[in-house]
């Protein structure tokens, strides 16, 4: 019997070792993935989401306002389709579009390949920020480090306060918190209190910001965070 959990399956401890050494070679990738970032002269976010809350919009808009002040570049993560990096592309900066083929989460070896692509867009320029849109999902993209300096975990208004505390370890590994499409509090029986409370019981440390990209709201504190990062 396993001593940890009391699992009587015999099997129990091979699956443990084989995701604990499948992480670990996922870390270890992940490492290179920010040393190569560093090399491009940028800092990494990872934005973790439902799919639907708003990441791509908020990159749209973060774009709109900062592309004069900063070299942007995007790596988008989807299941299938590029259609997100042609809203993203529209916007005139360059983005790569990785495509999982099912799997629900970017993992460190498809980020990898992703910079090459975004590398190779670039030639001799350079990036000062670089978002990582990661698959619609509050799961499994919270355990797979991809080389990010930071990481952006947001849930929208009509999602309902209580993700943070049904979807811990996204909370748990992010630095910044975002409630996204504030707009829409008038509509919906969602208490920021209530999910800023228990996100912050699970990370103590985590930066909070309310925003709405459709009308502006919030926003000023998003790019203050971003412009932040790139000093
Ligand atoms: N009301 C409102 N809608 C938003 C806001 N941000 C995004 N949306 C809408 O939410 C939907 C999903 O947005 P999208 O950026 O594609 O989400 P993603 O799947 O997380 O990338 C789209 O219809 C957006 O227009 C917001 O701040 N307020
Ligand atoms: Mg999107």
């Amino acid at each position: 019997m396993c001593d940890d959990c009391g699992c009587v399956s015999p099997g129990h401890h091979h699956v443990v070792d084989v995701n604990q050494s499948l992480l670990a070679a996922n870390d270890a990738l992940a490492r290179k993935n920010r040393e190569h970032i560093e090399e491009l002269g940028a800092v990494a976010i990872n934005l973790i989401s439902s799919p639907g809350s708003g990441k791509t919009t908020l990159l749209e808009k973060t774009i709109e306002r900062l592309a004069k002040e900063f070299r942007i570049g995007v790596i988008e993560g989807d299941i299938e389709t590029e259609r997100d990096a042609d809203r993203i592309r529209a916007k005139g900066v360059p983005v790569v579009q990785l495509t999982t083929g099912g799997a629900c989460h970017l993992d460190a070896a498809l980020t990898h390949k992703g910079i090459h692509a975004l590398e190779d867009q670039l030639g001799e320029k350079k990036l000062d920020l670089l978002f990582i849109e990661n698959v619609g999902n509050l799961v499994c993209p919270a355990t797979f480090y991809l080389g990010e300096h930071q990481r952006v975990v947001m849930i929208s208004v009509p999602e309902g306060p209580d993700k943070p505390a049904k979807y811990p370890k996204a909370f748990i590994s992010s630095q910044v918190f975002i409630i996204s499409k504030t707009d829409l509090l008038p509509y919906f029986d969602f208490s920021p209190e209530a999910a800023i409370k228990d996100a912050r019981q699970l990370n103590p440390r985590l930066m909070v910001m309310s925003l709405s990209a459709t009308t502006g709201d919030g926003f000023d504190s998003w790019l203050a965070y971003l412009r932040s990062l790139c000093q």
